[in-house]
This record gives structure tokens, C-alpha cells and sequence, in this order.
């Protein structure tokens, strides 16, 4: 906490810090709330950025400036950084004794950086959404992606084929031949699962090279917690624009409903809770298809069912890589918490794939 304290301190704010609170569910970066002149409501929200996974600090915030100012510059509610005194958007705390974040190996440093953004007042998280706040999400996801269509400056890719599933694929396939810490053998059934559908899921990238699809500067981390509300359902702002950049507009559309739709938990320890929810699907899609009317073309309309299996298919094969590899790159509360959220994607992607007539008789009508 006094450490916490003095990190604030290093950013150009005036108001005396009283307190500072973890908050939050991610997985990659640590954040906390920060209280100010004894207010029981936050003011700012401190990041800790996961450098392990985000390396290059400085690319990072300048793609978030550049999306937030041309957000603001529209009219749209946006996060506000502050800047340090070097003017920077983030403070590099050289004497940090934290540990690593994210690894459990003990490996790399501790990651140093950090940054400061405003808490907005009144707003609210949520794991899960009604069919009503999921049609004003999807409107709200599409005017984003419309709000960005038209911006000049391009972004730097700061997680390389971030989205791209022949990459992720191949990681797996790295993990399964590396085996390091033996666990191949437990989750074959779910690697011969995936491989099967090879072909099926990396449609996407084919369709990309063949120029039939586009690439649109989307969000890439459309997860329901990612969202402001207020407490009538409405929209207040899009948060978590680490990843934002150029990518195929199944990513905001699919990420959402993998978590969105999910009747039960990311990592449920009962993948029998685990179902995707139709009324949520086509509440969503209403609303985006609404919010992307001026730009949305027939082959990525056509394909928003797919989209929806892709993500679950994509979050397995992501959480399984990690499992296998030892744990290296997301958050874990237990040692099994990796497998655990293979299974329930898993049982999340079976159920998608099993309503996918369901979901393209939705987008005829
Ligand atoms: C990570 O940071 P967070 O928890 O919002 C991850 C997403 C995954 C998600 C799974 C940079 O998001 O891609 O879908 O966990 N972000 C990164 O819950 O890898
Ligand atoms: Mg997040």
C-alpha cells in the first residue's frame, strides 16, 4: 500500500491518495481503485501493465492515446489517462519489489510499469448481461467500431496475430511437441476435438487471404466485464483497449458472446452449467448489426455465426497451450485452473457449434 501510494504519486494529479483497492477480474494486468481525500467513491483506476505480454510500453500507450483522443474528438466517452511528469502516459517504477505478474515460474522480473486513468463515476461491471443490455452492448460495440473506421493513423500491432487461430493452432501444436511438463497425455481427447475442426475454424484467415475479408480496427477484448453500464443497461464506456487493433470484426462479435451467452462461468468447475444462450445471441446481434448498418458487408454478416463458434474454439485452444506449457501467461488461483477453463470452453464452443443452423437461420430472417 505505501508503495501503491507513491506510484500515484508520481502522475500529475493533486488530490490527496487515501487509499488504494485491488479491483477487478483480469488476467493479465493487476488493477487496483484509487480513494481520494477520504471519498468512499474512487477516483482513478492504477494499472499495473503486464510487461511479459505487453513488451513494448511505449507502443502500447501511444495506440491508446491515439484511439482515445480520436474517440473523444467524436464526441464518445472515453477512458482519460494522466501523464507523469516526464509526460509520459505511464510511470517506470525502477525499484518495484513486486513479484511477477501473471507467471508462475519466477522467471521474469517483476513488471514496473504502471499507469493511471480516471474511474468513471457510476458506472458498473458485470459477469453476465439480460437479452436487454446485450442489444444496447452489440449497438454499442458496432458504433465503436464505427466511431474507429475512419481513423488515419495506424496502430501498432502490439500483440502480434493476437486473433489469427492458424497462430494460436500452431502454438498448441509447439506446446504438445515441447510437452514439458508431461500433461499431453491427460487432454488428448480435447486436442483430437480441436484438430478435427482444423479446417472448419480457420475459415477466417482463408477468407482474408483470398480478399474477401477486410480488416477493421476493432476492440479484440470484448469480454462482458470490459463494458461500463449504467444502471439502466445504457453503454457508458468501452474500457481495456490494450488490445485494440486491426482485426477481423468476428473478434468483438465472437468474444462477446463467448462470454456473454456462456450460461455458466468462464472457468465453471461444472461444465455442466456451461450452455450457449440463444435469446443473448440474438438480442446482440440485433443491437450490432444496428450499431455497423453503414459498413458491415455481407460475407461478415453472413459469418457472425461463425464468429460466435470461433471464440470459444479459440479461448480453448489458448487456455489448453497454457496449460500445457506450465501456466506462463494467464492469472491461475490453482494449479489446475488452465484445464479447468479448457473443459468449460470447450463445453461452451460444443453448445455454439450445436445451435450454429439456429444462429444462421437468425441472420436470414
Ligand atoms: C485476457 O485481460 P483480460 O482478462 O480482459 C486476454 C484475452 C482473453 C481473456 C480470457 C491480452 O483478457 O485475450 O480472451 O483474458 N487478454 C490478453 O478471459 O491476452
Ligand atoms: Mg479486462
Amino acid at each position: 500500500m505505501e508503495n501503491l501510494l507513491e506510484i500515484v504519486a508520481k502522475f500529475d494529479v493533486s488530490a490527496e491518495v487515501t487509499d488504494v483497492k485491488p479491483m477487478g477480474e483480469g488476467l493479465i494486468n493487476d488493477t487496483y481503485k484509487v480513494f481520494v481525500d477520504g471519498s468512499d467513491k474512487p477516483k482513478y483506476v492504477l494499472q499495473r501493465i503486464n510487461n511479459a505480454i505487453f513488451q513494448d510500453v511505449d507502443m502500447l500507450m501511444d495506440n491508446i492515446s491515439k484511439v482515445t483522443d480520436h474517440l473523444r474528438k467524436k464526441g464518445k466517452k472515453t477512458l482519460k489517462f494522466y501523464p507523469t511528469e516526464s509526460k509520459k502516459y505511464y510511470y517506470l517504477d525502477e525499484i518495484s519489489p513486486l513479484p511477477a505478474v501473471g507467471r508462475n515460474d519466477g522467471k521474469k522480473d517483476g513488471s514496473k510499469y504502471w499507469r493511471l486513468m480516471d474511474y468513471v463515476p457510476d458506472s458498473l461491471t458485470y459477469q453476465t448481461v439480460n437479452s436487454h443490455f446485450s442489444y444496447l452492448a452489440g449497438k454499442s460495440f458496432g458504433e465503436f467500431e464505427a466511431a474507429l473506421s475512419d481513423m488515419k493513423e495506424p496502430l501498432g500491432e502490439n500483440i502480434p496475430n493476437f486473433h489469427n487461430i492458424e497462430f494460436r493452432l500452431k502454438q498448441l501444436r509447439d506446446a504438445v511437441s515441447e510437452d514439458r511438463l508431461g500433461r499431453v497425455a491427460e487432454v488428448q481427447y480435447y486436442l483430437d476435438e480441436i484438430f478435427k475442426r482444423e479446417e472448419k475454424m480457420t475459415l477466417g484467415e482463408r477468407l482474408f487471404r483470398e480478399g474477401k475479408l477486410p480488416k477493421r480496427i476493432c476492440h479484440c477484448d470484448t469480454k462482458v466485464n470490459n463494458m461500463l453500464f449504467d444502471k439502466y443497461g445504457n453503454v457508458l464506456c468501452i474500457i481495456d483497449l490494450d488490445t485494440v487493433m486491426p482485426s477481423f470484426i468476428f473478434s468483438d462479435f465472437g468474444d462477446f458472446l463467448r462470454t456473454a451467452a456462456n450460461t455458466g462461468l468462464e472457468d465453471d468447475p461444472n461444465p455442466g452449467n456451461v450452455d450457449f444462450n440463444m435469446e443473448i445471441f440474438k438480442a446482440f446481434t440485433n443491437g450490432y448489426l444496428e450499431g455497423t448498418k453503414d459498413f458491415l458487408l455481407p460475407v461478415e454478416k453472413e459469418n457472425l455465426p461463425y464468429a460466435a463458434m470461433l471464440f470459444p474454439y479459440m479461448q480453448t485452444v489458448r487456455f489448453l497451450a497454457d496449460y500445457i506449457n506450465g501456466d506462463t501467461y494467464y492469472k491461475i488461483k490453482y494449479p489446475e485452473h488452465n484445464l479447468v477453463r479448457t473443459k468449460a470452453q470447450w463445453r461452451l464452443f460444443e453448445k455454439a457449434e450445436e445451435k450454429e443452423p439456429d444462429m444462421k437461420k437468425c441472420l436470414t430472417l
